[in-house]
């Protein structure tokens, strides 16, 4: 298929060259110029990049730069065509994207989300779970692609619904690995290894996908992002906007954006969310340590 692929970001670069090497022609832009794609061609603007593309697949940071280069100055919005898909990995606000389909609807475009969890490691693999927001008919027309860069697809159901269900899943992970974070500061100060804590809830109904993948990180205090603070706390802000929208109360994901806010401001933020241990670990004066540290 031709595709644009817009934004080059950690997820973004791995997933467009899975593209390329699935043997889709694509055409890649991103904002800060010089990020490159091995075989795949390069636009000057999004808007050059949706030119005679049958799907345009997004993956940038946020709300603001989705609506940006879609309905901004050279964004994608004037090139679009009747029967295009545009395609969202960008974990954005679900209300937001509601209003984005409905606008480029009328130009007989098809919107999809599809935001995604497997992190770094996962679109570097090809590993990807897609978890899918949009009308049936789209969603198949996009199978090769999705194909290409993961190995599942959930689909929730109309636009929109991806995003929200991301921002469910996120909230999920932040607060597990938060509770983890909390145990192993706890038992440190108390005099338990937490090497063995590790071990006994990996044999334990304690045990979590979320601290198998982290534990091991942990133990070694290796941070650096497979899933930077950065976007966790913006995953956690959207968590927190689209529950105020719907009269949702979340009082523990409240107290944890706290920790993510202060765990920025001590220089933490583009390390993995991991680190927001740190800010646990000086509060309490104790070094979380597994014995390969
Ligand atoms: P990264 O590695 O922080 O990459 C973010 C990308 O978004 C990168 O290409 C940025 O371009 C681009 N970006 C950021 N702001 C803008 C604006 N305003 N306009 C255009 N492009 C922009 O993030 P990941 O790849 O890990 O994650 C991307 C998304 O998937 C995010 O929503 C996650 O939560 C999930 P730059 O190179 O900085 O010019």
């Amino acid at each position: 298929m031709r595709v644009a692929f817009v934004g080059l970001g950690i997820m973004g670069h791995a997933m467009a060259t899975s593209l390329v090497k699935a043997g889709h022609e694509v055409t890649v832009w991103n904002r800060t110029p010089g990020k490159l794609v091995e075989g795949a061609g390069v636009a000057p603007t999004p808007g050059a990049a949706a030119q005679g593309a049958e799907v345009v697949w997004l993956c940038v940071s946020d709300t603001d730069a989705v609506e940006s280069v879609i309905f901004g100055a050279d964004g994608v919005e004037a090139s679009l065509t009747e029967g295009m898909i545009i395609a969202d990995s960008s974990t954005i606000s679900p209300s937001a994207t509601v209003k984005f389909a409905e606008r480029v609807g009328k130009k007989g475009v098809t919107w999809v989300d599809a935001p995604m969890t497997g992190s770094k490691i996962g679109a570097r693999d090809g590993t990807l779970v897609f978890i899918v927001g949009g009308s049936e008919e789209p969603v198949e027309r996009l199978k090769p692609l999705f194909a290409a860069m993961g190995k599942k697809i959930f689909r929730m159901g109309e636009a929109g619904k991806g995003q929200a269900t991301k921002l469910a899943m996120n909230l999920q992970i932040a607060l597990i690995y938060e509770g983890f974070a909390e145990a192993l500061t706890l038992a440190t100060k108390l005099g338990v290894d937490p090497q063995q804590l590790l071990t006994l809830i990996e044999a334990t109904m304690v045990r979590s996908g979320v601290v198998d993948y982290k534990g091991p990180f942990v133990m070694q205090r290796d941070f650096t992002p497979n899933f930077p603070l950065r976007l966790m706390h913006k995953d956690i802000r959207l968590t927190l906007e689209a529950a105020k929208e719907a009269r949702v109360k979340l009082p523990a994901l409240e107290t944890v954006e706290e920790i993510y806010e202060m765990a920025s401001e001590d220089g933490n933020k583009d390390l993995d969310y991991a680190a927001t241990l740190t800010l646990l670990e000086k509060w309490a004066g104790v070094q979380v340590k597994g014995k390969a540290a």
